[in-house]
């Protein structure tokens, strides 16, 4: 059976914060709208595919999903706060999307960096949300690309990993994929407006809201860093700069990058 397309006109409530584009397909909507970054795009255009063909992870990892399974989109910022607070966005936009799933009735959860996880029947989260932020140099200055991947109507089978999930699966039944995007997409904006625009006082307000969330904190992690060691520990807070703080035996290392596994203090 052929699932459902996005109803572009009911996009058109997006207007005039965000200028949308939705395609059919794209490579991946995170190399769409860097393309058109580079080209001059303005803040706020949104780019939507309703299938990915090279969907992009972190690390060279893929994303997939089948054709209208997904919420697929890309959002072109150009952020003016300082360099030092770039590394906010990615948690920033992670904390609002589950704060989005939360207010629509999902047992969401954001882990640090920004995965966001759902709550499963079993205790066992399972990830719902894949998100990608680039820096893109431009002619005019460098712009952000915050990349969202959202399961939506997958079904078990059709799950690419066995620790993803679908709002289908956690509601049990078929959410209406235009609503969703509509939400998500003005939450974004309006949490972006107000990070940006109120200074130092929004910026500690995010630091310690998304603190309060990340179910992370307080967790026994293992941090898998980019170099390919780990560190073990219990995550005990999240630095000003966005940082996970890691407490071990060797006591705090604050970690910028690096895959999170929550992990059983017994499974040490
Ligand atoms: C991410 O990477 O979680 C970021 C994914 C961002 C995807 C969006 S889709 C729109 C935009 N355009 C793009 O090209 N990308 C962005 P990472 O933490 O590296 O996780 C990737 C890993 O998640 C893979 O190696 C798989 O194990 C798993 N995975 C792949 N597809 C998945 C899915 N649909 N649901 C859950 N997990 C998935």
């Amino acid at each position: 059976m052929r699932r459902p397309s996005l109803d572009v006109a009911r996009l058109d409530a997006l207007a005039p914060a965000l200028r949308i584009e939705v395609l059919e397909e794209a490579t991946s909507t995170n190399a769409v709208a860097a393309q058109r970054a580079r080209d001059g795009a303005p803040e706020g255009l949104l780019v939507v595919a309703e299938h990915q063909t090279a969907g992009r992870g972190r690390l060279d990892r893929s994303w997939a999903t089948p054709p209208r399974s997904a919420l697929l989109f890309s959002l072109v910022l150009r952020p003016t706060v300082p360099a030092a607070d770039w590394p906010w966005l990615p948690l920033l936009t992670g904390h609002t999307v589950a704060k989005t799933l939360r207010g629509a009735g999902y047992d969401a959860g954001v882990k640090w960096p920004n995965d966001v996880l759902l709550a499963g029947a079993d205790g066992e989260s399972k990830k719902i949300v894949g998100i990608l932020v680039e820096r893109v140099d431009t002619p005019t200055g460098p712009a952000a690309v915050i990349g969202i991947g959202l399961n939506v109507s997958l079904t078990p089978e059709e799950l690419p990993v066995p620790t993803a999930t679908s709002l289908a699966i956690a509601a049990g039944h078929d959410p209406d994929r235009t609503a969703v995007l509509i939400d998500l997409a003005s939450a974004l904006v309006e949490a972006y407006d107000a990070w940006q625009a109120g200074g130092e006082e929004a910026r500690d307000r995010l630091a310690s809201s998304y603190a309060a969330a990340c179910v992370t904190v307080g967790r026994e992690v293992r941090v898998e860093l980019p170099a390919g060691d780990s560190l073990l520990g219990r995550a005990t807070g999240v630095d000003r700069s966005g940082r996970l703080v890691v407490t071990g035996p060797t006591g705090q290392t604050a970690v910028g990058a690096g895959d999170v596994v929550h992990v059983r203090a017994t499974d040490q």
